[in-house]
């Protein structure tokens, strides 16, 4: 039988759902009205595979994120405030101000951190879960990549040494179709990237990644699997962003009809219906969820924007030369 969520389950992550699209509605906001600045990439539209990944993790096991960082972020632990600082570039946000929208870290819920160089933290994750394979840990590292990313060598070499070495990594290849401009089917030289797997020697499966439930029980089984076998193991969730790559895309290379066959199958509609026809939710209640997700994102960034601690030069060459601490 097909994987379901119990009602609080199921609650808690439409929850965390909601909170992802706010949030990155707000920030869009934001940005339009220069109150942040730099560039953004929003994840609209693939909310279920941040609520279907973290959540299906023990919290020990660590993420390397990619430049569409946000609803990682947030479904690894991190909170709105700590974000929403972190967007106005202050002192309290998670990276100090000092790594903005692309660069969010949070070693506290264990997230490596996220890069803006396509690709980069797919070997960075590998290099972890070598680490943790030495220290006999239980734990896992997920490696989150776009299906652009999967054309990079150095992805291929970490999918090579992972399989090599028997490395406990789960290569999360979140497939929203494109690349910047980019049709996947231009680019990318197989069908499915999860095909792949076979030739690394790595099991593999591709799964629908806008059904947050399936995303859900797939991690599961492939952390599992991991954890057992003391192997790699190589995801594909199948998604879309709604929204354009980053800040000012007129989505000059996409046409509207295929956003609106996407926008029919919106995973957080598919949620709240599913919970609605098991009697999990009522529609009033799913209201009042909205309303008080909005209202405290809202607070916050009205808070937020009205401060003004920024590190100064010297305190943030102070934190970037730090001396490194050794485990
Ligand atoms: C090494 C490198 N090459 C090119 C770019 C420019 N760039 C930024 S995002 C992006 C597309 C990445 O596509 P994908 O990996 O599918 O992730 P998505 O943006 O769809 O989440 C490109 C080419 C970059 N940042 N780094």
């Amino acid at each position: 039988m097909a994987f379901e969520f119990s009602r609080t389950q199921g609650r808690e992550i439409l929850s965390l759902m909601l909170r992802s699209r706010f949030l990155e509605e707000k920030v869009e906001a934001l940005f339009a009205s220069h109150a942040m600045h730099g560039t953004t990439h929003l994840a609209v539209g693939q909310e279920a595979v941040h609520a279907g990944v973290s959540p299906a993790l023990d919290p020990d096991d660590w993420i390397v994120t990619t430049h569409r960082c946000h609803g990682h972020t947030l479904a690894k632990g991190a909170s709105e405030e700590a974000m929403l600082a972190e967007f106005y570039g202050l002192s309290q946000g998670l990276a100090q101000g000092l790594g903005g929208s692309m660069h969010m870290i949070d070693l506290e819920h264990h997230n490596a951190g996220s890069s803006a160089v396509v690709g980069s933290g797919v070997p960075i994750a590998t290099g972890m879960a070598l680490q943790l394979k030495r220290k006999a840990s239980p734990n896992l590292v997920v490696a989150f990549f776009g299906d652009g990313a999967s054309s990079r060598g150095a992805v291929h070499e970490a999918m090579n040494m992972a399989s090599v070495m028997n490395l406990p990594v789960l290569f999360l290849c979140e497939h929203n179709l494109y690349g910047m401009s980019t049709c996947a089917r231009d680019m990318v030289s197989v069908e499915s990237i999860a095909s792949r797997g076979p030739g690394y020697g790595i099991e593999s499966l591709m799964v629908d990644g806008n059904d947050v439930e399936i995303v859900y029980s797939a991690v599961q089984e492939a952390a599992r699997y991991i954890r057992e076998q003391k192997r790699p193991y190589l995801l594909e969730v199948r998604t879309y962003r709604f929204s354009g790559h980053s800040k000012n895309d007129k989505r000059t290379y996409r046409t509207r009809k295929e956003e609106q066959e996407w926008l029919s199958r919106d995973p957080i509609e598919a949620l709240k219906k599913k919970l609605i026809s098991r009697g999990h939710l009522i529609e009033e209640e799913y209201n009042l969820m909205e309303d008080s997700i909005r209202s405290r994102i809202d607070e916050i960034a009205d808070r937020l924007g009205d401060q003004h601690e920024e590190l100064d030069l010297a305190q943030a060459a102070a934190y970037v030369y730090s001396p490194e601490v050794a485990e």
